[in-house]
Parts: structure tokens; C-alpha cells; sequence
């Protein structure tokens, strides 16, 4: 086997995350404060793996201070998760705060800090509260923008002295796209024009949020920054013929761009617009707003990279009485002998790393990026158990290897890439798979008390992180 070696630049961020929603669980929840997951959790709970879901999830609201200490241990530079804006507040209308569950949020990030992992916080990782669901249509209202900035301004207000890394949003396509456009998560519903007016006012909020953090960066943190977490399905064609290159670039500027554009440089691409129009799905905007979004745009990106999409040109008609969808101008293609992550069902090509810092580089300005998720899931771990009932997940250390090593790569090729954050740290619950694929460095039990047991991957991250410095040679996934 071919072994190569590979050095960690000094200061390059070694960490992993998570979300409120998918760690805290319920206790301490009053019955007012339901999040849209926790809705629909409540509404369809058999369409969630095996029951469950956020009701408990990793119970990290009471064990914070044994999990902080793990990331102690493993050495983590840093952690992050999201403030659940469904539970930081009582009255989503007047931005007041509910004084324990921001407390325990101070506890957490002092914790942090004390244990020398530094906190980077997420405004929402799909935490809208339930009632703004109902009320006004979640993202679809433009009120829910103003709900959004009031409780921002409260959270950097109370957590700005010490957060260096702030981000409005994380994967703020991902539950239109689940809900509106694949019709696959509570309420079920088809519509791309809302899908399309959702994704603009995740955009203006991020440039909303912005904007007053400009404002108030007097009070904060010196040195903070703020920025979107956009996963971003790098999209490569079939084939050279121009029929399938026309696929990926729609499939980009949908997936991809519409995020990246306004984000980045503060606009939409023209070749967007124009479908939007084409199409009758353009949002409701005015000027102004397009201003806000022009003028305030990110100090850095997050970005979310677990697989390839491979695209080629459709090759079927049309139904005319469907609404539109984005697929209108592809189909998806498997590559013959690909790698895959069965359990989750995605494609491994390590090769996204490097091809989305080469794409930062040339077409965003070169901004500053770290990979804020990326890691493998894989289904009924136990069986990898050694004799002293430690999961022996070698796969998941071929995984992040080979990532990070396209990093490396990136980085020597004059990407600005500042760091790596495993998803995840603690196994977790997911959206509907819940429990089923675990990502994490360290094993939940969730049979003997919600027990943890660090992986063999927590043992090779460590080293990493002591060592600066890791081996990939050739592995197969299968
Ligand atoms: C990302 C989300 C995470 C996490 C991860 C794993 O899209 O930001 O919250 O869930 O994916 O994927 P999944 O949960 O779909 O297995």
C-alpha cells in the first residue's frame, strides 16, 4: 500500500459539530416552546428510524459538562452548535428571553472555554419555532425575518463577549428543499414558488443579521466574525457534450449558487433570475432588499461537504400537469464503480474538498472557509466492536483522512482554508434516520442509558490534533 504523509498547517481548526436540536433533547422545554422539528416529530413520529427523535436525543442538556470533557480529551480546538431559538425565548414577538435555557447556554459556553475548545454558534440549525410555522408560514413571511433579527441581537447581546465565530444559518436550502420540493417532511406540500421565496429570505435574513452584528461589533468580541454554514453538493457532469455540462450548471446555480451568490458577493446570477422568471417562481423582493443583501454580505463560510452529485442531461419528457422543479434540467447519474457509503446512500469522493476550494479561490475572492461538516454515517456500529467493546470504525478514519487530505491539498494549491469540523462529535439524532447512521467520534449507547464510549476514530483525531500531522494510503470502502 502506497502511505503518504501529510503536515496540518499551525493554527488550521480541528474540531466537529453539532446542533441544539439534535444533542439537547427536551428536558427543560415548556410546552409553548416546540420547534417546527419538534412539530413535526410530534405529528409523524413513525416516520422517524425505530421512534426516535429530539425528544431525548443525546441528553447533552444535562450532560454537557462529561460530554465537554471528552472534547477535552480528544483535544478538540473547536465545537459547534446552535442556540435552539424555538427555547431561547418566551415570546417570539418581543424577543424576551427565557433566562434558564440562556443560562444553561452560558454555562455551556464558559464550559467551553474553560476546557479550551472555542465555541462557534449557529442561529439556527432548523430551530424555527413551531408557532411561526403556523402563524405566518415559517421562511415564507417576511416578518419572520424581523422575529429572526430581534432574536439575534438578543443572542449576540448575551454570548457576543465571548463567541469568536458566529454563523446566521446552517444548510438554509435543506428543509424547503425537503419539504416543498421533494414533498418528503411535514406538511408534505409541493410548491416551488415557496421553496424559491424561502431560500431569498434565508439570504436577506443572513444580510439582515449582518448587518446589525456590523453594527454592534463595538460590544463583541474583537476579533468576531460572522457567516453562513451552505452545504454545497459540488456537481460535476457526465460528460463533456454540452447537453450534460448545461445540466450540472442549472443543477449548480439551483443547488448551489443560489446560496453561494447572494452570500458571497452579495448577488443573484443572472442565469438564475432568468429561470426564476421563466418559470414563474421569482420571489417577492424590492429593491431595497436587494440592497441590504449587496451591501451586507459574509465575513467567512462554513461549508457542508459529504458527497458528489453527479448530473446528465434528461432523457425523459416532461409531465406538463407537475410543478415545476429544478429536475426539469437533469437527471441524476451513478457513476459505474463509484464508492459509496451505503448505509447513507452516498457517493465517497474525497476530490469535493478540493475542487470547492479551488471554486473559492477562482470565483469567490479566495474568502476565508473551513469545512464546517463532513463525516461518514454508517449503520449498526456495534458489529465493529473489539474486545474491549470499542468500535473500531477504520472506515471513518479512511474518511476523514482522505478529506482531510484534499484540504491539504487545497491549501497548498492557495485555497484559504482555516478547518475541518467532523460531523459529528457525539453520535446524534438526524432528521427521520434519527439514530440509525452514526457519525460520531464518540458512541452513544442508546440501550444502557445513553452511555459514551469513545471510538477509535476520537483516538486517531486526537493524535492528529497533538501531532499536525495524519497518513492516507488506499482504502476501500465496501
Ligand atoms: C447535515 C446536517 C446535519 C446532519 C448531517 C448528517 O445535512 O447539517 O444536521 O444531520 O447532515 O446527515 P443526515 O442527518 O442526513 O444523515
Amino acid at each position: 500500500m502506497n502511505k503518504q504523509t501529510w503536515k496540518i498547517p499551525g493554527g488550521f481548526i480541528l474540531g466537529a459539530a453539532a446542533s441544539a436540536w439534535q444533542t439537547e433533547g427536551w428536558d427543560g422545554k415548556r410546552p409553548s416552546q416546540d420547534s417546527y422539528l419538534d412539530m413535526w416529530y410530534k405529528n409523524d413520529p413513525h416516520v422517524w428510524h425505530e421512534g426516535y427523535g429530539p425528544a431525548v436525543a443525546t441528553d447533552f442538556y444535562n450532560r454537557y459538562k462529561e460530554d465537554i470533557q471528552y472534547m477535552k480529551e480528544i483535544g478538540l480546538t473547536h465545537y459547534r452548535t446552535s442556540i435552539n431559538w424555538s427555547r431561547f425565548l418566551l415570546d417570539y414577538e418581543t424577543a424576551e428571553v427565557d433566562e434558564v435555557y440562556a443560562g444553561y447556554l452560558d454555562d455551556v459556553i464558559n464550559e467551553l472555554i474553560r476546557c479550551g475548545v472555542e465555541p462557534m454558534i449557529c442561529l439556527e440549525h432548523y430551530e424555527i419555532p413551531a408557532v411561526l410555522f403556523e402563524k405566518y408560514g415559517g421562511w415564507g413571511s417576511k416578518d419572520v425575518i424581523d422575529l429572526f433579527a430581534a432574536y439575534a441581537e438578543k443572542a449576540f447581546e448575551r454570548y457576543g463577549d465571548r463567541v469568536k465565530y458566529w454563523f446566521t444559518f446552517n444548510e438554509p436550502i435543506v428543509p424547503q428543499t425537503r419539504i416543498y420540493l421533494d414533498a418528503l417532511r411535514y406538511p408534505y406540500e409541493q410548491n416551488t414558488k415557496k421553496w424559491m421565496q424561502w431560500n431569498f429570505n434565508k439570504a436577506l435574513a443572513t444580510a439582515r443579521v449582518i448587518k446589525l452584528f456590523q453594527a454592534g461589533k463595538h460590544v463583541y468580541r474583537e476579533d468576531a466574525k460572522i457567516g453562513v454554514i451552505l452545504n454545497q453538493e459540488v456537481a460535476y457532469a457526465r460528460s463533456s457534450a454540452p447537453h450534460d455540462q448545461q445540466a450540472a450548471f442549472i443543477y449548480d446555480l439551483f443547488f448551489n449558487r443560489v446560496f453561494l451568490d447572494p452570500s458571497i458577493k452579495g448577488v443573484y446570477p443572472d442565469e438564475l433570475m432568468e429561470l426564476l422568471i421563466k418559470h414563474d417562481i421569482l420571489f417577492d423582493h424590492d429593491k431595497e432588499e436587494l440592497d441590504i443583501i449587496r451591501k451586507h454580505t459574509v465575513d467567512f463560510v462554513g461549508i457542508n461537504l459529504y458527497h458528489p452529485q453527479r448530473v446528465k442531461a434528461p432523457s425523459r419528457q416532461w409531465n406538463e400537469s407537475t410543478p415545476f422543479h429544478p429536475a426539469y434540467y437533469y437527471e441524476h447519474f451513478q457513476l459505474p464503480g463509484r464508492k459509496m457509503n451505503p448505509y447513507r446512500g452516498w457517493e465517497i469522493y474525497p476530490r469535493i474538498v478540493y475542487d470547492m476550494g479551488m471554486r473559492l479561490k477562482n470565483e469567490y475572492g479566495n474568502i476565508g472557509w473551513l469545512i464546517a461538516e463532513n463525516g461518514m454515517g454508517v449503520e449498526q456500529e456495534e458489529r465493529f466492536k473489539n474486545e474491549e467493546g470499542i468500535i473500531q470504525d477504520d472506515y471513518r478514519i479512511a474518511f476523514i483522512s482522505s478529506h482531510l487530505a484534499e484540504a491539504m491539498k487545497a491549501i497548498a494549491a492557495g485555497s484559504n482554508c482555516k478547518g475541518y469540523m467532523l460531523w459529528a462529535f457525539t453520535d446524534n439524532v438526524s432528521p427521520m434516520n434519527a439514530f440509525k447512521n452514526r457519525y460520531g467520534l464518540v458512541e452513544i449507547q442508546l440501550e444502557e442509558n445513553r452511555n459514551r464510549v469513545l471510538k477509535k476514530s476520537a483516538d486517531f483525531y486526537r493524535n492528529i490534533i497533538e501531532n499536525r500531522q495524519f497518513e492516507t494510503d488506499e482504502f476501500t470502502y465496501k
